[in-house]
């Protein structure tokens, strides 16, 4: 990789920016695909990567600002939609209908035409600006359901660049794609057939993706290839790792210690349960709190011993059905702390904010049990990161076996999110499980997902991205 220039694509910046007081600063983006970009290692490549996204700032405050991100590891290129079409691309299409249709939510898909139209302008406007900076040499890599028709555009434009995509999200089976009306499906996964190889966080998925080709498509797949327009389409499963040293070493950072001293002091008499996620409803934050609900009434004995620390992270806030879902939680939360709550002792602390990164450490490092539920998630970087950080190899995992993670993290308490008696149960038994036990599911967990890390999660990736080129000229000799 080291000759070829890197191009990201994703719908965000890893950035934005902040005024305040007249003075702008920039502020990094939350996410799991951010997270997973920024940590990999491009120190190898002789350029400076570039990464395109779309801008949640105008051009004139992206003249002025530029300076501040000008020494960052990427070259930034912003792309500009106007608002009617980034509202009805990003909120529409993407996040009323993609993001639901493909976390198995197909009542909350919010169809509409105009969408559809808005999310191939998007693509378009996009493919324009790759256009501009693309070279020969480079290495396309397109991220997530924002971008689903972009591999085709750009290999109209550019027949022999070389172009990877990953899905970021789960990928549904195709009786949950059908729903789509036929030339949306089938724009999608044609779209999706302009990649050289197209990866997706489990085989699963994998699976998914090739048998809706098939079955919309009517294209054989064979040894997980697809043969679409002269040109061989490789997919497979690369389940996206995290920076793992990253979040092991910050243990042991001045400021991690700090913060996570005054939480086990202020929670000295209670066990700490800890979730934080993105405002979604596919996370299951009220699955969740039913399920403490139910824990606190079948186990009364535990009744004032625990705190279950709930952060949720603002995400899509414009959207109906999220800050819907935040009333929602914010009524359960008052509704249960009101139910067992005594003068001295509230089960529930609650914030609906975004934590430093040390403060997420402090708890990810100070917790008893991480309750981690979500109803669909095409993997989990919280529960991997969670692992990661417990240098003390204590604390006990309760996952739900619906995320990606859940294939790699079998020592966890695996549940069933929408049963809360169980994961009522299963709770309990994370609060008493013994610290030997603890130790020795950590211990392989860790294991596993040290020796897999974003780095060898991306290099593994750009190496059969690569070796699909080298097939391509070697049965196509110039
Ligand atoms: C998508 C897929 C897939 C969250 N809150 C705070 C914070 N975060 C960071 C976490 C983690 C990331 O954001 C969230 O990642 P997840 O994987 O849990 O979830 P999504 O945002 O839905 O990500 C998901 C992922 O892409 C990667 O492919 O795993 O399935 O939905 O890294 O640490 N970071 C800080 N404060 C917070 O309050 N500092």
């Amino acid at each position: 990789m080291k000759n070829n220039r890197l191009i990201i694509i994703s719908y965000r910046l890893p950035f934005s920016f902040k005024t305040e007081n007249r003075t702008t600063s920039v502020k990094p983006s939350a996410g799991g695909l951010v997270t997973a970009v920024k940590s990999l290692d491009l120190s190898g490549s002789s350029q400076k990567p570039v990464w395109i996204g779309c801008a949640d700032f105008t051009q004139r405050a992206w003249e002025k600002n530029r300076p501040l991100v000008d020494n960052d590891d990427f070259e930034y290129v912003p792309v500009f939609l106007d608002r009617k079409t980034n509202q009805d691309f990003y909120n529409g299409f993407a996040n009323s209908v993609l993001w639901p249709l493909f976390h198995y939510f197909p009542s909350y898909v919010d169809y509409r035409d105009e969408y559809l139209r808005a999310y191939q302008a998007a693509n378009q406007a996009v493919c324009a600006v790759v256009s501009e900076v693309v070279q020969p040499s480079d290495i396309v890599w397109v991220h997530d359901y924002h971008f689903l028709a972009l591999p085709q555009l750009i290999r109209e434009r550019h027949p022999n660049a070389t172009i990877g995509f990953f899905l970021h999200i789960p990928f549904p089976s195709y009786e949950l794609l059908r729903l789509l009306p036929v030339k949306c499906r089938t724009y999608l996964l044609t779209g999706l057939l302009g990649a050289d190889l197209v990866g997706f966080h489990t085989t699963d998925y994998t699976i998914h993706f090739l048998q809706s080709v098939q079955l919309a498509l009517g294209m054989q797949h064979k040894m997980w290839k697809v043969s679409y327009q002269e040109r061989l389409v490789q997919s497979n499963a690369y389940p996206i790792g995290i920076n793992y040293a990253l979040f092991n070493e910050a243990y042991g950072d001045n400021e991690v210690i700090k913060e996570r001293v005054e939480l086990k002091s202020a929670y000295k008499d209670q066990k700490i349960i800890f979730s934080v996620d993105r405002l979604d409803y596919t996370k299951g934050v009220m699955q969740r709190l039913d399920a403490l609900d139910a824990f606190l009434q079948e186990y009364p004995e535990w009744r004032g011993r625990i705190v279950f620390i709930l952060v949720v992270v603002p995400s899509r806030d414009e959207i109906q059905r999220y800050w819907e879902r935040k009333q929602m939680i914010e009524q359960a939360v008052g509704r249960i702390n009101g139910k067992y709550g005594t003068l001295t002792w509230l089960p529930i602390m609650y914030q609906y904010a975004y934590l430093a990164f040390p403060q997420l450490i402090a708890l990810y490092t100070a917790c008893d049990v991480a309750l981690i539920t979500p109803i669909r998630d095409g993997m989990n970087l919280v529960a991997k990161e969670f692992i990661a950080t417990r240098k003390d190899q204590q604390g006990v995992l309760v996952l739900s076996e619906m995320t990606g993670a859940a294939n790699e993290l079998g020592e966890a308490l695996l549940i069933d999110p929408l049963d809360e008696f169980e994961v009522a149960e299963q709770l309990k038994l994370a609060l008493e499980m013994a610290p030997e036990e603890q130790t020795r599911r950590m211990a392989i967990m860790q294991q596993r997902l040290s020796s897999y890390d974003v780095e060898k999660w991306a290099n593994s990736f750009m190496n059969d991205l690569l070796q699909t080129q080298e097939i391509l000229k070697k049965s196509h000799p110039q």
